[in-house]
């Protein structure tokens, strides 16, 4: 099958936002109210096994503080740490602190000049897309994108595969001409069970996930002067990912 739309993941795919972004940008939320909950690179590595903001607060509170999930208005109390959590990441992204991992302003650009379309499949909340990217490759970069299914807009996140069916639906395209880039086993899911290749570029956090099936797994898309290793599949990558070799992956 022909190669006609690359769909992105965000969080650890585009950039490392996790560790040094969104689990800061809690901590600030929290400590903004007054709350001693702090979590630390590991205890965030194991919240990481849900996707989405508030989806991940529930469920910290269910295992930590099962307590305060009996209060009255404990939805709204989520949903309030979340927007202050959502500010707090977005000033991170604006002051240029988390850079776009290798190999992906690369491989953007080698698509958009290959008329190649574009798309973003992710948990997270649409604003913090959009600041990602309007701090990384500059006021415009939206557009480059024909999709961005973020966030609410399916009711199940991933490993769901409601954004994939989401983005494929607004694309009007069927999985067989689409290749997924994702770092983690849900996103991995997700593509998988909309029925889309993957390929995956795996971070710190997600290493050691399950990533049965997938085309490459590598552990990021690499440049000229940086090469990436692959770790499994059979797709053929070399040093580093370009669009030829995505589409001798597909067909
Ligand atoms: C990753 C996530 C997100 C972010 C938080 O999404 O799990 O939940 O950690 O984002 P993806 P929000 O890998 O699909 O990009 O707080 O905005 O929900
Ligand atoms: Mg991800």
């Amino acid at each position: 099958m022909s190669l006609k739309a690359l769909i992105f993941d965000v969080d650890g795919t585009l950039a490392d936002t996790e560790r040094d972004g969104h689990r800061v940008a809690f901590n600030a939320a929290f400590a903004a109210v007054g709350l001693d909950w702090h979590w630390s690179e590991d205890l965030y590595g194991e919240l990481l096994a849900v996707t989405g903001g508030k989806e991940r607060i529930r469920y910290y509170l269910q295992h930590h503080h099962p307590q305060w999930l009996e209060q009255q208005g404990i939805e709204q109390t989520i949903i309030a740490l979340h927007e202050s959590k959502t500010a707090h990441y977005q000033m991170l992204v604006k002051d240029g602190a988390i850079p776009l991992r290798p190999g992906i302003q690369r491989l953007l650009q080698e698509a958009r000049d290959r008329a190649i379309t574009l798309a973003i499949a992710t948990t997270t909340t649409h604003s913090n897309v959009a600041h990602l990217l309007q701090a990384t490759l500059g006021a415009h970069s939206l557009e480059w994108f024909a999709v961005i299914g973020a966030g609410d807009v399916v009711p199940a996140k991933k490993p769901a595969p409601d954004i994939y069916h989401y983005v494929m639906q607004q694309l009007g395209l069927s999985p067989q001409h689409c290749l997924a880039i994702e770092d983690s086993a849900q996103g991995l899911q997700a593509a998988h069970a909309a029925g889309i290749a993957t390929l995956i570029t795996f971070n710190g956090y997600t290493r050691e996930d399950t990533f049965d099936g997938a085309l490459a797994v590598l552990d990021h898309l690499g440049e000229p002067d940086q090469p990436c290793q692959q770790l499994a599949g059979s797709c053929r990558c070399g040093t580093y990912v370009t669009l030829e070799a995505l589409r001798n992956c597909l067909s």
